[in-house]
């Protein structure tokens, strides 16, 4: 596996995003698209506490892929602000609140951040916010609805891995899925070769900065500190709104219906199924 560093740049007009960035498919930080944003310097974990730490949230643990019952769903409730303390501590903490739509329950929020206008497209129902404790990670994936995602990330520091699509022959893809459960940390190149061939991009974004990662770009993400993000999502092409859908029918149906079905025999199938996949990818390559 060999990494790049993503550029860190700020200034970008709309005209220099569309044709260095979006139109070539090419991930970058943004250094200060949200600089006009209230809620770079609002939203401290004390400042969320104190506002809105009575609200229930539903967190998800290392559990989340198992097969079976449990398969992508959360099982343990808290109260924001009981979680916040939890994150904010210098601790280990693999508990996540995932693609949490907090405008949902307070939507005053929305006056704290704006839409970029360096694109169109974008998907103003669904601000997601994500957060985890030290050390929690995110597995290997591409955004089901293939939207280009900015990442924006407050207070403390998240590490971003991500491959380029053309990658995807080699990331033992789960089938009816837009997984990969490659260990990206700690490769096991014995078990799994075309890890080794891997070309990917590593970046450690840090606050007020916004990650950019392009539609159908798989990434891997590792809490280095006890933090929070913003995803904004924007799609402006009707190839990847078609695909989005599809990916969504065929992860609803068929891959939960036969998980429910099959449970670890379904993982299993999945899995032999990645593996035959890479080496065929790898057969092709030599
Ligand atoms: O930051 C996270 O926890 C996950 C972010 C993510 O996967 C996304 O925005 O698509
Ligand atoms: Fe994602």
């Amino acid at each position: 596996m060999e990494f790049q560093k993503i550029e860190k740049r700020a200034g970008i007009t709309r005209e220099i995003f569309q044709k260095e960035y979006l139109r070539p498919n090419k991930p970058v930080v943004f250094k200060d698209l949200v600089k006009d944003w209230p809620a770079t310097e609002k939203w401290t974990f004390e400042w969320l506490k104190k506002n809105h730490g009575h609200l229930d949230v539903p967190l998800i643990g290392p559990d989340y892929h198992k097969p079976g019952p449990n398969y992508m769903k959360s099982q343990i409730t808290k109260k924001f602000g009981d979680y916040l303390d939890m994150i904010q501590k210098d601790e280990p903490c693999d508990l996540r609140l995932f693609l949490w739509n907090i405008f949902a329950h307070a939507p005053e929020l929305v006056d704290d951040f704006k839409w970029p206008t360096i694109m169109d497209g974008w998907a103003k129902r669904y601000p997601f916010m994500f957060f985890g404790g030290q050390g929690a990670e995110v597995n290997l994936h591409y955004d089901i609805d293939c939207s280009n995602v900015f990442l924006t990330q407050f207070q403390t520091r998240k590490r971003v891995v991500l491959f380029a699509p053309d990658q995807s022959p080699l990331l033992y893809q789960h089938p009816f899925t837009v997984q990969s459960h490659a260990d990206v940390n700690n490769p096991d190149y014995e078990k799994w070769p075309a890890l080794e061939k891997l070309k990917g991009y590593e970046v450690i974004v840090e606050h007020g900065e916004t990650l950019f990662i392009p539609s159908l770009y798989w990434h891997y993400i590792e809490y280095v500190d006890g933090g929070y993000s913003i995803s904004l999502r924007a799609n402006d092409r009707l190839s990847t709104k078609a695909r989005g859908l599809w990916n969504i029918t065929r992860h609803q149906f068929l891959d939960k219906g036969l998980n429910t079905v099959l449970g670890e025999r379904w993982k299993n199938w999945k899995e032999e199924t990645a593996v035959r996949k890479a080496e065929e990818a790898m057969a092709e390559a030599d």
